[in-house]
């Protein structure tokens, strides 16, 4: 890790971001807050699932799977296996490694522990040194109108391979900001929005009441969509599907009002934003890519690594 004095906040959903925290982390250390989105998580088979948080555990630990990018690397499904067996069709993969992270979360959740201090403790057992807080410490659900009706997000997301194009998005749930990301908007200096899905990742974060208005500026964020298409996952369909153009211009004006610089691609560089940007290398194929995205994205402000 190098050191820095600089203290971030990351706004993060699942995979993408996930990779940005891990070069940041390497950076920042205990100086990075990252603050993930809880909107995509759901009850299955009495567990609480969390994957974007999980996703980000696993990832900074470097016990995550590397080629999907959720999950845990190496990973066996007996359980599953056995869930068949009795009649079952899983549709969402949990290994059985995974299941254990499921299974201590219940039982802590029912001992009456916060999100954020189950994920804490996740987050110290598993050796990841940043903080890593949860949006919210009260569920909340992303649901999306397709032409087959509403759908729960995993519903959407995996059991329909987030094909059906997204109408219309809505949130059940009014998290507030908890004791410990109110500390965290406070004491940081920077705000980086991750190169996530706007619309079922970022946003759900952006409305958790009072986070917004406290986001320490400047807020920077990193575009998902690098030539027109989404690194991964369906932010380009939904851009589309949603009226917006397909670029890193679209991914710009469904974050209005919430960034003061947008981060694109080298790629981009002919494009025409409604904000001012810089261009640097921002596809991230390898850890060196993701250590040298964090280096670059905070050279230039004070106090920074340089
Ligand atoms: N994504 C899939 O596409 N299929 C799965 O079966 C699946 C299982 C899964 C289990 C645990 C976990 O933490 C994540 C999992 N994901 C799976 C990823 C995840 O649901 C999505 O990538 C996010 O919700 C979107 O950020």
């Amino acid at each position: 890790m190098e050191a820095t004095a600089m203290k971030v906040v990351l706004l993060a959903g699942g995979v993408g971001g996930s990779r940005l925290a891990d070069g940041m982390a390497r950076l920042l250390g205990s100086d990075l807050t990252v603050v993930v989105n809880t909107g995509d998580d759901f009850d299955h088979y009495g567990l609480r699932i969390c994957p974007d948080l999980d996703t980000v555990l696993y990832t900074l630990s470097g016990l995550g799977d590397p080629e999907r990018g959720w999950g845990l690397a190496g990973e066996t499904y007996n359980c599953l296996e056995a869930l068949e067996r009795l009649g079952e069709e899983p549709w969402f993969l949990l290994g059985d490694g995974d299941l254990a992270t499921h299974l201590w979360r219940r039982q802590a959740l029912d001992r009456g522990l916060r999100l954020t201090q189950v994920t804490d403790h996740l987050r110290r057992r598993l050796g990841v040194t940043c903080r890593v807080l949860p949006m919210a410490d009260e569920p909340v659900a992303t649901r999306v109108r397709t032409d087959e009706g509403w759908l729960s997000f995993q519903d959407y997301f995996v059991r329909h391979k987030h094909q059906p194009a997204v109408r219309e998005l809505a949130f059940q749930g009014s998290p507030g900001l908890s004791p410990e990301l109110e500390q965290a908007l406070t004491e940081a200096e920077l705000t980086v929005l991750a190169p996530s899905n706007p619309f079922v990742s970022l946003l759900p974060i952006l409305r958790v009441s009072g986070l917004a208005e406290r986001l320490p500026r400047p807020r920077l964020a990193v575009s998902p969509i690098v030539a027109g298409r989404a690194l991964k996952g369906p932010a380009a369909a939904m851009l589309a599907s949603l009226g917006f153009p397909v670029s890193a211009a679209g991914a710009a004006l469904a974050l209005e009002g919430h960034l003061d610089e947008l981060i694109c691609d080298e790629q981009d560089r002919a494009l025409e934003l409604p904000c001012p940007a810089r261009f640097l290398p921002t596809v991230m194929r390898n850890p060196e890519d993701r250590l040298e995205l964090a280096r670059r994205i905070l050279e230039g402000w004070p106090e920074s690594p340089g």
